[in-house]
């Protein structure tokens, strides 16, 4: 079918991190190379041909009218088309100042998505974090969610423990505020969801717990609809009824420890308690309890409608305690634990954290917060900047302005920095406020590996050749870091030209469990996973058994609020990344319950006005009696006036974690 100037190159997605496998059509004409289509890979071991809208938009990624093809550089308030010579040249003189006089804190880093998905981006913008020494270091940890890091480190010792769903051998799978059908997965990414979920019904059953009834929901054996931010309620009953009846007591009295305190803790969440405090159906919680006993094994996945509520800590908490009282933690049909593939965990011993987990100092401006996994809070950063603490910003692949909270204020104290430098491959509003534009190569123009090995649903590894030549000056991320790092005197890669992008990629990826050369050869290396895994009992039984009433979360549970009467929630929306491929067209929809949306006065496809405290927001109604009353559904990622981040604020964080609130914020709707 191809045309004779056509060819086809192998490769795989990494837009997210279900990293399809696809095929690239690409013509070769007069002006260069013109990607012509994107499809599945039928003979990718892992998606066997699935795609999403998503990935099958790579050619318009690529060709984007605003792509970036040059560094540039801001002169007399203008962004003006520059060499990389004297891009680098100007970026790490003033970089070079500002910390000779204000220190390494002065200089604030973000790992934006954008380059978490750049193998040997990544890893170089670790190594000029280490030489520059500076604390502040931010990545969207901090705005998509800490919980379940938390949560790791205070039941099972270790932050390291990366738990998931045994999908392979799951009987009951209960989803709690995740989406897989339109996210393919949080912090686990699953190409053809909706495959596995009908694999999965045809011999178990899954449960959803989501405000809207979703697209996950419909296919679903059961569906509650607490009210936002009340999901732990519903773990709590769990706990308590199983603890009652049907628990695993042998898993309890050889695998866990502080049993009596967790009984306590969850003691009031009774089905009448729960009921009320939730507004679901005590029929319904009775149904899910009866299939969680009948099954005996669960496994739990939750997702952002959990880790960006108030209540995320204890949601995780009682998640990870629902799975030990069942006694699905490390056992089949449960819970398995990543052991890396890059590194590989069961080839040490891990530390063991102390009991109120690891925090370290954080930001001078926001005395309240702590670091955690050495990282501050993405909500600390306008403080921080105001503070005159943070005079230059290295942003490494992040739409800073729609990913933040507090859009406007963000905004202004960015404006302030002596430096905003920002590694790009299109123009958006954060290159526009940039003083450095470093136009580094798209995915199709580099060499990968699937860096993020423990979000894969299994033990292994991808690798893909660059399909395609860089457009304009575009250069590896790796190279202008390392560039940028030898101006400030740090010898971070050989930049002469000798070091291809291959190259680097077998460097940085040294110690495998596989030779980076059968990488290269068989492109994708399947190993599965072990469960029980042995290393993960070894740790637990050194720590004593799973913490399941850690002392700081029943403080939180005791001190809960009720929910607002109309909340923000998030949602993804299938043709659209975060910020990321808002050329396909996806709107501003605010989706509320037609009982909502007659008290605000408003009517299905009406333009309307969200607002609160902290700011507004345009959009488009959608009344939806699929989603509960109180909730109303807003997705980001969308620009200038219709970025949700206008309601969300650096104030209202998560005490322990510094996790920003994007779910559960209260707001009002009115026409426009
Ligand atoms: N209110 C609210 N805020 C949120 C969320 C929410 O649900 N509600 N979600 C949060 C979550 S979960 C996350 S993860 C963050 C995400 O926030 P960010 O990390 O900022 O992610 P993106 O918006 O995807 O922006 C990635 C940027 O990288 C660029 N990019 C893409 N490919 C490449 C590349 O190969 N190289 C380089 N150099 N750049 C590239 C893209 O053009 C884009 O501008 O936002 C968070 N913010
Ligand atoms: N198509 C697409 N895929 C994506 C992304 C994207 O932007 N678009 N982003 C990627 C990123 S960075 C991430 S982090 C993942 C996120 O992956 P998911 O966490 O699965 O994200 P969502 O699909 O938004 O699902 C979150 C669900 O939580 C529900 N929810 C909101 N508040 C609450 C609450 O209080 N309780 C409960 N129980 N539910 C609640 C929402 O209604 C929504 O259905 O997706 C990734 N995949
Ligand atoms: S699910 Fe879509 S965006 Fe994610 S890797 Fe697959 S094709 Fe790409
Ligand atoms: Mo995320």
């Amino acid at each position: 079918m191809a045309a004779e100037n056509v060819r086809t190159v192998r490769s795989f997605c990494r837009i997210c991190t279900s990293l399809c496998g696809i095929l690239v059509d690409i013509e070769a004409g007069p002006d260069g190379d013109t990607v012509v289509d994107v499809r599945g890979d039928r003979d990718h071991p892992r998606s066997k041909g699935y795609t999403c809208p998503k990935g099958r938009a790579l050619a318009k990624m690529h060709h984007h009218p605003n792509r970036l093809e040059h560094p540039m550089l801001r002169v007399d308030g203008a962004l003006v088309p520059t060499t990389w010579q004297e891009c680098l040249d100007d970026l790490g003189g003033r970089l070079r100042r500002i910390i000779d006089e204000h220190g390494p804190a002065s200089v604030g880093i973000f790992f934006g998505s954008g380059l978490g998905m750049d193998a040997t981006g990544y890893r170089l913008a670790q190594g000029l974090h280490a030489a520059i020494g500076t604390p502040a270091k931010f990545s969207p940890m901090t705005i998509d969610g800490t919980a379940k890091v938390l949560i790791a480190d205070l039941m099972g010792g270790t932050s390291a423990l990366s738990g998931r769903p045994d999908y392979d051998n799951t009987e009951l799978l209960l989803l709690v505020g995740t989406n897989p059908v339109v996210s393919h997965g949080h912090n686990i990414a699953m190409p053809n969801p909706r495959g596995y979920l009908r694999e999965l019904t045809a011999r178990g059953g899954l449960w959803v717990v989501d405000p809207r009834r979703t697209e996950t929901a419909r296919m679903a054996t059961g569906h509650l609809a607490p009210r936002p931010g009340t999901d732990y309620a519903v773990l709590a009953y769990l706990v308590r009824e199983l603890l009652a009846d049907g628990a695993d007591r042998d898993f309890l009295r050889h695998h866990t420890q502080d049993g009596a305190a967790l009984a306590t803790a969850v003691e009031p969440f009774t089905v009448e308690h729960t009921a009320a405090l939730t507004d679901t159906d005590p029929a319904l919680l009775a149904e899910l309890l009866a299939a969680v006993r009948a099954t005996g094994r669960i496994s739990v996945e939750t997702g952002t409608g959990v880790t960006m509520s108030a209540t995320a800590n204890v949601t995780q908490w009682l998640a990870c305690a629902l799975a030990a009282v069942t006694g699905s933690l490390n056992r089949p049909g449960g819970t398995w634990f990543h052991p890396g593939y890059w590194y590989q965990l069961e080839g040490f011993e891990l530390p063991i954290s102390g009991p109120g987990g690891t925090f370290g100092p954080g930001p001078s401006s926001r005395p309240e917060l702590q670091s955690m996994l050495d990282e501050w809070p993405c909500a600390a950063l306008p403080d921080e900047i105001e503070a005159g603490n943070i005079r230059a910003v290295l942003n490494l692949g992040g739409s800073m302005v729609t990913a933040f909270p507090d859009a406007g204020t963000l905004t202004a104290a960015l404006r302030k920095l002596d430096v905003l430098a920002t590694w790009e491959i299109i123009g958006n509003e954060t290159t526009a406020l940039s003083t450095h534009v470093l136009a580094t190569k798209d995915q199709l123009e580099r060499p990968d590996v699937s860096l993020w090995d423990v979000l894969m649903t299994e033990v292994g590894a991808q690798y893909t050749p660059a399909v395609l030549d860089p457009v304009g000056d575009r250069r590896s991320s790796w190279w202008v870091l390392a560039e940028l790092g030898r101006r400030l005197g740090h010898q971070l890669a050989d930049t002469s030209g000798q070091v291809t992008d291959d190259a680097m990629l077998a460097g940085v990826t040294a110690g495998a469990r596989a030779p980076m050369e059968q990488l290269v050869e068989q492109r994708c290396i399947r190993l599965g996973y072990q469960v029980p895994a042995p290393w993960v009992d070894r740790h637990i039984e050194r720590l004593g058994g799973w913490r399941l009433a850690p002392p700081a979360l029943v403080e939180q549970l005791a001190a809960l609020d009720s929910p607002a009467p109309l909340v923000l929630v998030p949602r993804r929306q299938r043709g659209k990344l975060n910020s990321q491929l808002d050329y396909l067209g996806e709107p501003t929809e605010v989706h509320l319950h037609p009982d909502d949306a007659a008290s605000a006065g408003v009517a299905d496809n009406q333009k309307v006005t969200v607002s609160n405290g902290n700011g507004e927001l345009a959009g488009i109604a959608k009344v939806d009696p699929t989603i509960r009353r109180g909730a109303v559904a807003i997705p980001h990622g969308h620009a200038h006036d219709a970025n949700v981040n206008r309601l969300t604020s650096k104030d209202t964080v998560d005490i322990l974690t510094g996790m920003t609130h994007y779910s559960g914020v209260p707001l009002s709707v009115r026409p426009a």
